[in-house]
């Protein structure tokens, strides 16, 4: 049943070459991937050279003791030099680093050369409150450049910083700010979102009456709503910072010196603190932008939507793009503030020529309906990414053809937090995508998929994703415990990374994922991929987004249940309806496919990544009390689908 759905996804034979004129004049080219095939070591040496090096390196990968690795070991390097100061020197300070757009409309456009300056005089502030080289400073602020600031500005003097996503509770920083002893916060009065000012401190405030350690907590002013203040800890970013010198010398530090830890949104246990050092971590963030995004500095604009408390916003927003001299845009606030074309308004501002965003903000604007972007010009974009969940083959079209006008490339890239840059991708200038496949591993990266018995599976086969080979950019370790990191990552598949993945390769040895294997639904003895029903239910034309779940079933093992959210004209009272979707699953994927109950919902509970949190679904599904739900996005969802229920339950 795999093969044949996948094949099903695969049957209209939708491929797309890249444009002539972008293969013509691409970054990369097909010849990296022999290149690094030839000599995979070799290739990571020359992109390290992508870097400027206080201390060249000569030793490349240390894999002594695995899997513990150093990379560039011997070299010397500093982080925030190679994203900002570097730039200046060549001549380039006048470039815009960062074109701000503040929700309520204001912004503000940074050169390099006052980048420059801004990180210089918050190192020199960091340094006046006691912060050394080897420790951590937890940073909990809104999508203000000062976010961006704050990490290089760490990164310069060698300490590490731990980025806490702004919408996180008191809570969780706690939690991680002890987790990571951290000595000093960085945070703001508020941000705005959705229209309003919404605060930020009260959450640090309330925090820190649970940890010790923090000796001082510098407020950035952004809304200047009342904030409650303790003195002696609480500064004013404007007033320290402000008055310190614009010159600071930056020191060289070891390639393994930590960069950053940042606490993965793990949906059991404690979070894990995936660690982060310079020299590889950079190399990486710093070659993938460059290839995956064909980025020009001199031309492009370039935007990731993401938000700098996760992984995608470290290395898409602050390491890779200004390693390589980009000008980007950082928007602050929500894609529907003040109007649903918010995103295509910035776009066509700023002439957005990259745009990096996410399948479930691609679902959202489906949803919200074709003639919205359609309103705006968005003939500057050329490339055209997605991150941070499978994307459905019919997101992935509508997002080329109505963002893309049917020209731009997309790609899909895979990677984690725990990868530190991406692994899996096509590249704009060589790769034939087809939509729905994030294809292969980029060159210099090995990955395939395994069976039960870590035997790699033929082309057509399906199974789980591995890693076989040290990648620069990888996690060094959990922070503070080694253990737990060769259990969660190295103890499945003998000396291989398993990343929680499950994937298939196609008749071209493509690879499709297919989420994470604790997703993956057992029905009557067949493996079934959430994705692939989820897939073909939003295939059918009444459906927005789907979530499907197994839930526990008698006769079958696992029973399929679908959440959906029908799109506007929908009727969700129609029973002919849901026995349309089941019908239509099953043309689509196999009978074996057909979900049991399909419960049209008005939302769906998600993360604030905007991952789908199933687990509290299967909860809903079988009828319990639904689990821990400090993660998502907004609580009051997993109410309004459970208010829903009585309706839906019975059986249809
Ligand atoms: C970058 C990021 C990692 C998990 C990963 C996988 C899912 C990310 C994906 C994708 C399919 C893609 N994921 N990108 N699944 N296709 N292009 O999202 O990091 O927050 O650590 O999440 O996200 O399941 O294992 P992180």
């Amino acid at each position: 049943m795999s093969n044949e759905s996948l094949a099903n996804l695969l049957k209209e034979e939708r491929r797309f070459a890249p444009p002539a004129d972008l293969a013509a004049n691409a970054n990369v080219t097909a010849e990296a991937y022999e290149q690094a095939k030839a000599d995979r070591l070799g290739f990571w040496a020359e992109q390290a050279r992508r870097l400027t090096w206080a201390t060249e390196p000569t030793e490349i990968l240390d894999w002594s003791n695995p899997p513990f690795a150093k990379w560039f070991a011997d070299g010397k390097l500093n982080v925030a030099y190679n994203c900002v100061d570097r730039h200046v020197e060549a001549g380039n300070g006048d470039r815009v680093a960062i074109h701000f757009e503040g929700e309520p409309g204001d912004s503000r456009a940074i050169t390099y050369a006052e980048l420059k300056d801004e990180v210089s005089r918050a190192a020199n502030a960091l340094t006046e409150l006691g912060v050394q080289a080897g420790d951590r400073v937890a940073v909990y602020l809104p999508m203000i450049p000062e976010a961006v600031i704050s990490m290089l500005a760490c990164a310069r003097i060698g300490a590490a910083h731990s980025v806490v996503f702004g919408g996180f509770s008191a809570d969780a920083i706690a939690t991680r700010i002890q987790d990571a002893d951290a000595k000093v916060v960085i945070t703001a009065d508020g941000g705005y979102r959705r229209g309003k000012p919404s605060a930020l401190k009260p959450a640090v405030d309330d925090a820190l009456t649970r940890v010790d350690g923090v000796a001082k907590v510098l407020v950035v002013k952004r809304t200047e709503q009342d904030v409650a203040w303790t003195e002696g800890r609480d500064l004013w970013w404007h007033e320290v910072v402000g008055r310190q010198s614009a010159e600071h010398a930056p020191q060289a530090f070891d390639a393994e010196q930590p960069l950053f830890i940042l606490y993965t949104s793990g949906t059991t246990g404690k979070p894990k603190g995936i660690l982060h050092t310079s020299g590889g971590y950079l190399t990486q963030a710093s070659y993938t932008h460059h290839a995956v995004f064909d980025l020009k500095p001199e031309t492009d604009v370039y935007w990731c939507t993401a938000d700098i408390g996760w992984v995608t916003g470290h290395s898409y927003i602050t390491y890779g793009p200004l390693s390589n001299g980009a000008t980007q845009v950082i928007y602050e606030g929500t894609p529907d503030t003040p109007h649903q074309g918010r995103f295509w308004e910035i776009v066509q501002k700023y002439g957005v020529s990259i745009l990096y965003t996410a399948p479930t903000a691609i679902r959202t604007f489906m949803k919200w309906g074709d003639d919205i972007p359609a309103k705006f010009d968005l003939s500057s974009l050329r490339v055209l990414g997605s991150v941070g969940e499978p994307i459905n083959p019919e997101a992935w079209v509508w997002y080329r053809k109505n963002i893309g006008a049917d020209t731009c490339p997309v790609v899909d890239t895979w990677w984690q937090t725990e990868t530190g840059a991406i692994m899996i991708s096509p590249l704009p200038g060589v790769t034939e995508t087809k939509p729905g496949s994030a294809q292969r591993a980029l060159p210099g990266i090995s990955a395939t998929v395994v069976d039960d018995e870590a035997n790699e599976v033929p082309n057509g086969g399906g199974g789980y994703l591995v890693l076989t080979e040290p990648w620069p950019s990888m996690l060094r370790t959990i922070w503070g415990d080694d253990q737990r990191f060769i259990d969660t990552y190295w103890s499945r598949f003998e000396g291989k990374y398993f990343a929680g993945d499950g994937a298939k390769k196609d008749e071209d040895g493509d690879i499709w994922l297919l989420g994470r294997v604790d997703d993956v639904m057992l029905v009557s003895g067949h493996n079934i991929s959430t994705t692939e029903v989820e897939s073909a239910l939003v295939s059918h034309p009444a459906v927005a987004e789907a979530a499907v779940v197994g839930a526990a079933d008698e006769t079958t093992g696992q029973a399929i249940v679908a959440f959906v959210i029908l799109r506007g004209s929908a009727n969700a009272e129609d029973e002919s309806l849901v026995s349309d979707l089941r019908n239509h699953v099953g043309a689509t994927l196999g009978p074996i496919a057909k979900p049991k109950r399909i419960l049209p919902v008005a939302e769906l509970p998600k993360t604030r990544s905007g991952k789908i949190m199933r687990r509290l679904l299967r909860d809903v599904a079988e009828n319990r009390a639904v689990g821990d739900v400090t993660t998502l996005a907004d609580s009051s969802v997993m109410d309004l689908i459970q208010a829903e229920l009585p309706a839906a339950s019975s059986e249809d």
